[in-house]
This record gives structure tokens, C-alpha cells and sequence, in this order.
């Protein structure tokens, strides 16, 4: 069965257009992202932070343009996932204590960069092998689908990630069981090392969907009005009941892969050409100034606002303790319930 010509994505997304206190939530939203993971990048750099550290700087956009279309629903994303957290509405302090791995931090410093969450915000994770995460998204889906909830699951993962098989298996299932899923692909032009021209003969990986009769869109990440619009649309879509929609967000990453990467493999020039033409910060300023009058020095003195409180997440972390080494395995098991607490518990455990 083919894609069916009835079905199309709606052409509105039914979203209030954003009016100039919208646009400027959605602008420090950005900048709250950008501001504290520059001061992760620092303490990474100083050994405050140690281990995997990948960071979202550029792709800003596409995490915040998302969460305006999305606020009540399930996200799970991969392992670039600090922007999104924050986006879903974790607080700057709970995040950058998490990537200190301090007991203050969202998963009380046991997880670190790549695996936080937070289900008090639906915020599913933060997960580390690359695609592995995209078949969750089903069962969150299928979870809301059976509970009626009118919710959507957003699952979002890289280009690289869409050569996987996990992936693939999940569109299949997705659209035959018509999930509340938007799987959100972010191109960001490389996996790792490697260009999307050198990963694929597709370079819209969005076009992925089509060979299970899914519908696709592929978007520009850059301006994150035009983001909250595209998934409100998909949302809608999902959330009515019709099925899965796949999106592909054109983005790019400033930073290398991870704060190892030198990122020495772009063409000369390229990363100048995006921040000077596409940087989603300024593209914001630029509409806030010309459409709704904001100027300079109200923008400026948001940045500071924004800088102090990136700065005391930094601080935060910093001063926090420690996880007790008494913790280290708890959470691995979920509690035996089944135990009366005066019951005789056999060694090892058994009953
Ligand atoms: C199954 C698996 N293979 C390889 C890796 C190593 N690895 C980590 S990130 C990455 C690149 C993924 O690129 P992409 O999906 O485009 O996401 P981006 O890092 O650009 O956000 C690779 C190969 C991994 N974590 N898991
Ligand atoms: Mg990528």
C-alpha cells in the first residue's frame, strides 16, 4: 500500500502567531541553552567535567522551535541532548550539576551529559548508542495511544542515526500501528567526522519515511519560528489520531562532535558562512529589532540576565556535593516491593 494522496500534513498548525513577548521567550530560551553549555565547554576543558560532553551550540532552534509546539508531550533524544532538556524545561542548575556529576543534578550525578531526564517534564532521556533510542519513541506512542492521553511522542536523533537499523524498524512499526510518533531527524551535516554527502546517496533524510508510507517534511532549522510551526503541524497531525510524521531539520553544529574534536574535516570557511548568514540567535534578534521594535540595549540587557544565571548554574555545580559512594548501586534495581520488611531474605537475595 502506497502513501495515501489523502493524506497530507495540515497546511496550518492552528499555533497563536508568535507576538513579540512569544518571540522573546523563545530568544532566551536559545540563549539560555548557548550561554550554558559555553560554560560547560569551560569546565570541561578546566576537568570539572569529565567524560562525554557533546554539545548542541547552533542547533539551538530546533530544540526551542520544537518545545513551543510541544510543551505537554514525550521527547526522548540521543546523546546531544542538554539543549533539549532545557528546552523541555529543565532548570540550568539540575542540568550543569548533572554534567559535574553532582548529587544535585537530575539524575543525582549517577547519569552525567548523556543520560539525563526528568519525567516529571516528559522528558525521556538522553540515550548514548546511536539510533538505539529511536524505537522507545513507539513504545511511549503506544503507551499514550492506549491511555488516550491526545499527546505526541518527539524522539529526535542525527543524521548518522538514520542509517540504522533500529530506526528503520521503528518507522515500520510506527506507521503500521498509525503511533502518535514525530520522529525529528536533526541534520546537522556531519556524524562525527563525516559529511552528509560522504554518509548517504539521500541527503533528505526525511525521504527515509516514504518507503513505509509515512509522511515526511523536510524543514529549515534555522529560524525557530519557522521549526515551532513545522512540528506544530506535525504534532497536529499526530495527535488527531492519523499516525506518525517524519521530519527532517536542517541544522549544523558549531562545535566539534565532542569536546575532543578538533573538527579540522569542514571546508574553510563553512562554519564562518553559517554563523554570519543562518546563526538562529541572530536571526531572532534581526526580527525582534525590525518586526516588533525591541531594541539593542532591552536585548542586551536580557543577555545579562541570562549570563548571571548560566553562570550560577555553573556555580551551583561546582559547590555541590558529590553522589555518597553508599548510592552507588541503587536505582540499578527497582525496589522488590514484594518483601515484607520483617520477612527473612535469603542470601543472595532469593526467596
Ligand atoms: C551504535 C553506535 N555506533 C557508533 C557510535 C559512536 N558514535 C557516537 S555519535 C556518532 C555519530 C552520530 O551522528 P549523528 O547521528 O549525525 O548525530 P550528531 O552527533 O551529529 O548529533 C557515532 C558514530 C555509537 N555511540 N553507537
Ligand atoms: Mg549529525
Amino acid at each position: 500500500m502506497s502513501e495515501s494522496p489523502t493524506q497530507t500534513l495540515p497546511s496550518e498548525s492552528g499555533l497563536p502567531p508568535l507576538d513579540a513577548d512569544g518571540l522573546l521567550h523563545l530568544y532566551r530560551e536559545m540563549y539560555r541553552i548557548r550561554r550554558v553549555e559555553e560554560l560547560a565547554a569551560k569546565a570541561y576543558t578546566m576537568r570539572k567535567i569529565l567524560g562525554f560532553c557533546h554539545l548542541y551550540i547552533g542547533q539551538e532552534s530546533v530544540a526551542v522551535g520544537a518545545a513551543a509546539a510541544t510543551k505537554d508531550d514525550y521527547w526522548i533524544a540521543a546523546y546531544r541532548e542538554h539543549g533539549h532538556a532545557m528546552a523541555k524545561g529543565m532548570g540550568a542548575r539540575e542540568m550543569m550539576a548533572e554534567l559535574f556529576g553532582k548529587e544535585t543534578g537530575c539524575v543525582k550525578g549517577l547519569g552525567g551529559s548523556m543520560h539525563l531526564f526528568d519525567s516529571d517534564i516528559k522528558f525521556m532521556g538522553g540515550w548514548g548508542i546511536v539510533g538505539g533510542h529511536v524505537p522507545l519513541a513507539n513504545g511511549v506512542g503506544w503507551a499514550i495511544k492506549h491511555r488516550n492521553e491526545g499527546r505526541v511522542c518527539c524522539v529526535f536523533f542525527g543524521d548518522g542515526a538514520a542509517h540504522q537499523g533500529a530506526f528503520f524498524e521503528a518507522l515500520c512499526l510506527a506507521q503500521l500501528y498509525k503511533l502518535p510518533v514525530v520522529f525529528i531527524c536533526e541534520n546537522n551535516a556531519y556524524a562525527m567526522g563525516t559529511a552528509i554527502e560522504r554518509q548517504s546517496y539521500l541527503t533528505d533524510m526525511s525521504l527515509r519515511a516514504r518507503g513505509v508510507g509515512m509522511l515526511r517534511e523536510q524543514v529549515l532549522g534555522f529560524d525557530v519560528e519557522n521549526v515551532r510551526e513545522h512540528v506544530g503541524r506535525a504534532s497536529k497531525y499526530a495527535r488527531e489520531g492519523n499516525g506518525p510524521v517524519m521530519l527532517e531539520i536542517v541544522t549544523y553544529r558549531y562545535r566539534g562532535h565532542s569536546m575532543s574534536d578538533p573538527a579540522k574535516y569542514r571546508p574553510k570557511g563553512e562554519l564562518a558562512e553559517v554563523k554570519e548568514t543562518r546563526d538562529c540567535l541572530q536571526i531572532t534578534e534581526d526580527r525582534l529589532r525590525d518586526d516588533f521594535g525591541i531594541s539593542e540595549s532591552q536585548l542586551a540587557e536580557i543577555r545579562t540576565k541570562l549570563d548571571a544565571e548560566a553562570q550560577d548554574a555553573y556555580d551551583f555545580a561546582e559547590q555541590s556535593a558529590e553522589p555518597s559512594t553508599d548510592k552507588l548501586y541503587d536505582y540499578m534495581y527497582a525496589p522488590d516491593n514484594t518483601v515484607a520488611p520483617d520477612e527473612p531474605v535469603a542470601p543472595g537475595g532469593a526467596k
